[in-house]
């Protein structure tokens, strides 16, 4: 430990610290921009500058590391002269159409801006005006609006291991860009939005489905659907001032149907019955030798990395679609039937936590007949604009209920959210089918928590199930490598492309990113709050379920369930 004396306040803190660090240990704030906790440590910005007694010039704060008898000073009139002129030279060369920037309220440059005294532009840039690439399905990247951070840089190639973005060009013409001036479609981008969540201001969004689903709901010919993803619940009402991990189930169905929405299903039905599904081909390919490890394939932006970077990997790939697409395939099948509607005329919009998901509707499996499964895809914040836009007092709303038949879920259903859901939902049942009986065991502690990687090894009837955990695609990269080394060996495992899983998903409401751990501890304990509030808690114990193999589908991986269900994607 060294000790470092910052502004008069004197604390002991570790010699590896920077002074940013040393600074929050004294309670001090100092101001940064580019600043992403140990992803991000540059000194770009220069916002964070400190003077340091002994040491010429300003120093970055996030970049200089502590000694001991070390003296700092944060506050001092040269030091808020030159973050402020920092300030404005970012300025100079921004796009400052704040009024209607999708960030407008929410951006750190315009509270920067505020707490630093900005009150004129005195420079102006060169301003060059660039257009906007809005060509992927999913990610629209607005380099008019980029400050140059590089926190989506970092996070794409540090954390995510994706590579699509990198600087390119000097001065004036610096940017943040695929490579070889190609759009994001045509980069190794997989939608993930894990960018989005660390961008500082609005140069970074998801591709805009609001407008369509607006008209989806004035068009009266049109039966508009929609069903909510496990993580938006213990999300959305940040979008409303309410706390971290507060959970708005019932508040939010009943602002869908203050919407225009014809019906509201929750995916968390659709996820139940992919663990009636994936179990079903878990056992199949275990008793007959079938491709092993078997790999989770819900998240969208994992099959992208999968097929992009391990090919080889893609038969190992359960065969199911993930649990939003099979809802959109049965409202469009089981649901139409029942209710003696025409498939052409039913829209289903997603509600999704998710930016990969505006991806995954476009792609040719997942149609039938022409007709998509699903036709939007609203992101958390999405959905929140369009309940503000309508004048819904979201917080003073009475809790509703999902629809039947397709709304009724369990507990199994809502922890797919969270990394290592999908897992214990699947051995809840899995676990109950080979033992043929019910287990008192419900909750599989092995295989929560919020690390990359976890494995265990769960025995079922005298059989050891080795499973692994990955969370965000750089730990799946890491995971994968293991196995092709021959290091380790699974039965099944799961993946979710981003950090945490669906909770952690790029479209939900933006905080700031070094904040980004508790959240997700917040929100994660609140997925597992609302599985144990919920009277059933197994996939196969869903009364809905039992009655739509019964009446539909026939049994798990039937004729019907591989034609609506499953698909499989191509090397
Ligand atoms: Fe997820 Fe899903 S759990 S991917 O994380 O599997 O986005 O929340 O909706 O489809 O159910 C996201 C979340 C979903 C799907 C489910 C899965």
């Amino acid at each position: 430990k060294v000790r470092v004396t910052i502004d008069g306040i004197t604390v002991e803190v570790p010699s590896h610290y920077t002074v940013l660090e040393a600074a929050k240990e004294a309670g001090i704030d100092i101001p940064t921009l580019c600043y992403l906790k140990e992803i991000n440590q540059i000194g770009a910005c220069r916002i964070c500058v400190v003077e340091i007694e002994g040491v010429r010039n300003l120093q970055t704060s996030c970049t200089y590391p502590v000694f001991d008898g070390m003296k700092v000073y944060t506050n001092t009139a040269k030091i808020r002269e030159a973050r402020k002129l920092n300030l404005e030279l970012i300025l100079s060369n921004h796009d400052r159409s704040c009024l209607t920037c999708i960030r407008n309220t929410n951006c750190e440059l315009q509270s920067l801006s505020k707490k630093l005294g900005v009150n004129e532009i005195r420079f102006e840039g060169e301003n060059i005006k660039y257009s906007i690439d809005n060509a992927s399905p999913a990610i629209v990247r607005d380099p008019n609006k980029c400050v140059l951070c590089r926190r989506c840089v970092s996070v794409c190639s540090e954390v995510q291991n994706v590579f699509a973005i990198g600087m390119v060009n000097r001065g004036f013409k610096t940017m943040v860009a695929p490579s070889f001036g190609r759009s994001l479609k045509d980069s190794p981008c997989i939608s993930c939005g894990q960018c989005i969540e660390v961008c500082p201001v609005g140069a970074i969004y998801e591709k805009d489905h609001t407008k369509r689903v607006y008209e989806a709901l004035a068009d009266e010919k049109k039966y508009v659907v929609a069903q909510t993803a496990p993580a938006v619940r213990v999300a959305l009402g940040e979008e409303f001032g309410m706390p971290i991990g507060s959970i708005v189930t019932g508040k939010m169905v009943a602002a869908l149907k203050r919407m225009g929405f014809d019906a509201v299903f929750d995916t968390d039905f659709a996820a139940d019955l992919t663990i009636m599904e994936e179990g079903s081909e878990l056992l199949e390919r275990l008793k007959n030798g079938g491709k092993l490890p078997m790999i989770t394939s819900c998240s969208p932006g994992w099959i992208a990395f999968c097929e992009k970077y391990y090919p080889e990997f893609i038969d190992n790939l359960s065969t199911c679609k993930s649990p939003h697409m099979m809802m959109g395939a049965l409202v469009k099948s089981y649901y139409a039937e029942k209710e003696g509607l025409n498939p052409e005329d039913i829209y289903v919009v997603s509600i999704m936590p998710c930016t990969a998901k505006k991806l995954e509707i476009e792609r040719p499996e997942m149609q039938h007949n022409g007709i998509k499964d699903v036709d939007a895809v609203l992101t958390t914040r999405e959905l929140a604009r369009m309940i503000k836009e309508m004048g819904i007092d979201f917080v003073n709303l009475p809790d509703e209920e999902y629809d039947e038949p397709l709304g009724m879920s369990t507990g199994a259903g809502v922890i797919f959210g969270a990394t290592g859901g999908v897992m214990e939902a699947a051995l809840r049942t899995v676990a109950d089918i080979v033992e043929g009986r019910e287990l008192d065991k419900v909750d599989f502690e092995e295989v929560r928590g919020l690390e990359g990687v976890r494995e265990a090894t769960i025995k079922i009837d005298g059989m050891d199930i080795k499973v692994a955990i990955a969370n965000g695609t750089g730990n799946a990269k890491k995971l994968l490598d293991k196995i092709k080394a021959g290091e380790v060996e699974y039965h099944f495992i799961e993946v979710m492309g981003c950090p945490g899983g669906c909770i952690m998903g790029g479209g939900q409401p933006i905080h700031n990113p070094n904040e980004m751990g508790k959240v997700k501890e917040l929100r994660a304990k609140a997925i597992y709050e609302a599985d144990k509030s919920l009277p059933i808690r197994k996939s196969h114990k869903n009364p809905a379920i039992q009655k739509l193999y019964e009446e539909f589908l026939g049994s798990p991986l039937s004729e019907k369930s591989h034609h609506l269900l499953h698909t499989h994607y191509s090397k």
